[in-house]
């Protein structure tokens, strides 16, 4: 989640525009003020403007309450702000298409397509439609949020709990149990889920979209169609890089527990990778680090020794930005961020970054645990917040992320730069080790990077799928687990069914939030930090580069950032890279010293799993 619109759309709002709300006159959705000409079409967008800045601000706090206070009061609240904001949203939506077809400036088509296209979950226009699918999507938000697994005769656990268990533990059955058991939340939003989708798609139909999938595609500068095309190229690129490393780690899982927890040939079972979704393989570094490459350090250690609390990685973050030209991060920040998990009270504890203000009322949302991932996923959140503060001198419609990839890539980009050099710069390490440890850290690396790829991928042709109707409500959860098998190479590790619903146990199908711009961020981000590196003289492989404290580079990114949505992406990316492309070029670059070595130590396996 990114900004406030942004915001709407991870905890299952809205998005972009939709709000409209009132300033002093809101503009009328009869229409009858804006005559269409363009300069009908010229006040109407300047009063939406006006008035969405307000609409938005007054649901960012009520979202901002629910997701980090849950109880069925701010649920409820939250609800009613949504409900409002979807209703004025929808409204201005369906009064845009007043100005189809007139020959407008570029900078006004532009808004109003964004007006139309920017949010993820439009309402149908009966009143009672649109308060359910309201409540819907905060109701699935909170049900995420408030998720535990609580095993027969023990203590609840909650999903940071479990995830620990799944990084660290060898034990299969015990991997077994809170794999399983973090998946006993999603059942109940089943049925809510079907009628979610029933109810976004009756929305994007009114808007003109074939389904709430074709909405959601539309919004890359380039034909819905052209954009799948793109996806496909993309993987296509870097399918080259995933199918080796899936191919040694699953012989080394088959190493560490045997042929039959583990076997050697076919998808790898879901629950042995160190993460709840088998998303990131980093926790399971140690049982396939490369022989004689050991890096002698790791992050979630060094935080230990040198007593680095949670606060205190926020400031890490902070310093990196400002040592390559941001300003520092608002006292306000400090005082209203949520940064750990609280004792007493359900939160939606999955990471995200808010922009209450669209000024500088910025925030994160962490439940941050001392450990180098939630190191990383602090640099991620900032990336959010530094950017939508860049932007925020932009007109309100373009203050949003070139597409959303971007909005994810920038603090991942940023987070490239922790080389172990780095490391030793600001105090964190003793010594960097030397070139011999490369194939290490680029393997801890990878196990983060190139293992997402897939996944990264395969969500939103799930959703896209239950929203087209290709997938059915009676087969959501087989469709889950064929494409976790086509693109990723896992399985599930026990039987499932159709009275799971696996991908409900994923914070971003119930909070609606949108995934495809995880993939592209995983492929921007190496294409951002090869240009940067190259802005700021750099010269040596690319995976030991880091940009700290250079301030050519950060010219170059803010530079981007500042322009927001105002240009199509190709533009921005243009402005950092010199490229108009999405291109996996920089990703396999990086990469490049790992691939070839694990090409060598997969030969005579028989790799693939089909
Ligand atoms: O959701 C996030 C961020 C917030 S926008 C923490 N990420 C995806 C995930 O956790 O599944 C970052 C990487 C992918
Ligand atoms: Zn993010």
């Amino acid at each position: 989640m990114s900004s406030t619109r942004n915001l709407l759309r991870a905890s299952a709002l809205v998005s972009m525009i939709a709000l409209l709300g009132a300033a002093c006159t809101p503009p009328s959705a009869d229409q009858s003020d804006y005559p269409a000409t363009a300069a009908g079409a010229a006040a109407f967008v300047a009063d939406v403007e006006e008035d969405l800045l307000e609409e938005v601000i007054g649901l960012a706090k009520a979202q901002w309450v629910q997701a980090t206070y849950i109880t069925d009061d701010t649920e409820q609240l939250a609800a009613a702000a949504y409900d409002e904001y979807l209703g004025k949203a929808m409204d201005y939506a369906r009064a845009s298409t007043r100005f189809d077809g007139l020959e407008l400036d570029a900078d006004l088509e532009r808004k109003l397509k964004i007006l139309k296209t920017g949010m993820t979950l439009p309402a149908p226009s009966a009143d009672e439609e649109r308060t359910e699918l309201a409540g819907i999507a905060a109701s699935l938000e909170s049900t995420y949020g408030k998720g535990k697994y609580c095993p027969e005769g023990g203590e609840c656990l909650a999903l940071g709990e479990l995830s620990n268990t799944l990084a660290t533990s060898r034990d299969p059955d015990e991997l077994l149990e809170v794999w399983t058991g973090w998946r006993t939340i999603s059942p109940p939003m089943r049925e809510d889920y079907r009628r979610f989708a029933e109810l976004g798609n009756k929305g994007s139909r009114e808007l003109g979209f074939d389904d709430l999938g074709a909405l959601w595609r539309s919004n890359y500068d380039m034909p819905p169609d052209d954009f799948r095309a793109e996806l496909d190229r993309l993987w296509e690129q870097v399918r080259p890089l995933y199918e080796p490393l899936h191919c040694y780690v699953r012989s080394k899982l088959t190493e560490t527990y045997g042929d039959s927890v583990a076997p050697a040939s076919g998808p790898i079972p879901a629950h042995l990778l160190g993460n709840m979704w088998a998303q990131s393989w980093a926790n399971i570094y140690p049982m396939v680090a490369p022989p004689s490459s050991d890096p002698g350090f790791d992050v979630t250690e060094l935080l230990d020794e040198k007593e680095v609390d949670e606060l205190e990685m926020v400031r890490y973050g902070e310093r990196f930005f400002t040592s390559i030209g941001f300003d520092p991060l608002p006292d306000t920040f400090w005082q209203r961020s949520l940064f750990t998990k609280p004792a007493d009270r359900d939160v939606v504890c999955h990471a995200s970054a808010w922009d209450i203000d669209q000024v500088d009322d910025i925030r994160i949302k962490m439940c941050i645990e001392r450990n180098a991932e939630d190191f990383s996923t602090i640099h991620h959140e900032l990336g959010h917040n530094f950017y939508q503060r860049a932007y925020s001198r932009q007109p309100f419609l373009y203050r949003e992320s070139a597409n959303d990839g971007f909005h994810e890539g920038v603090g991942d980009t940023v987070a490239l730069s922790v080389t172990p050099d780095y490391l030793v710069e600001v105090g964190l390490l003793d010594r960097a080790p030397d070139a011999s440890a490369d194939l290490g850290v680029l393997m801890r690396m990878a196990l983060d990077k190139v293992a997402f790829l897939p996944f990264g991928l395969l969500v939103d042709q799930w959703r896209w799928g239950v929203f087209s109707g290709e997938i059915a409500p009676d087969a959501y959860n087989a469709a889950w687990w064929e494409l976790r098998e086509k693109y990723q190479g896992v399985a599930a590790p026990v039987e499932r069914s159709e009275s799971d619903f696996d991908p409900g146990a994923k914070y971003h199908v119930p909070a609606n939030t949108p995934y495809t711009r995880y993939f592209l961020a995983h492929i921007l981000q190496f294409q951002f930090q090869r240009s940067l590196c190259e802005a700021a003289g750099y010269e040596g492989p690319l995976h030991r580069c880091s940009i700290y404290g250079n301030k050519d580079a950060g010219k170059r990114l803010i530079e981007m950032l500042e322009m927001g949505a105002s240009r199509p992406w190709p533009d921005a990316l243009e402005a950092v890279t010199g490229q108009r492309e999405m291109d996996a070029t920089a990703i396999i670059d990086y990469f490049a010293p790992l691939q070839e070595w694990l090409e060598g130590e997969t030969q005579g396996l028989s790799c693939g799993w089909k």
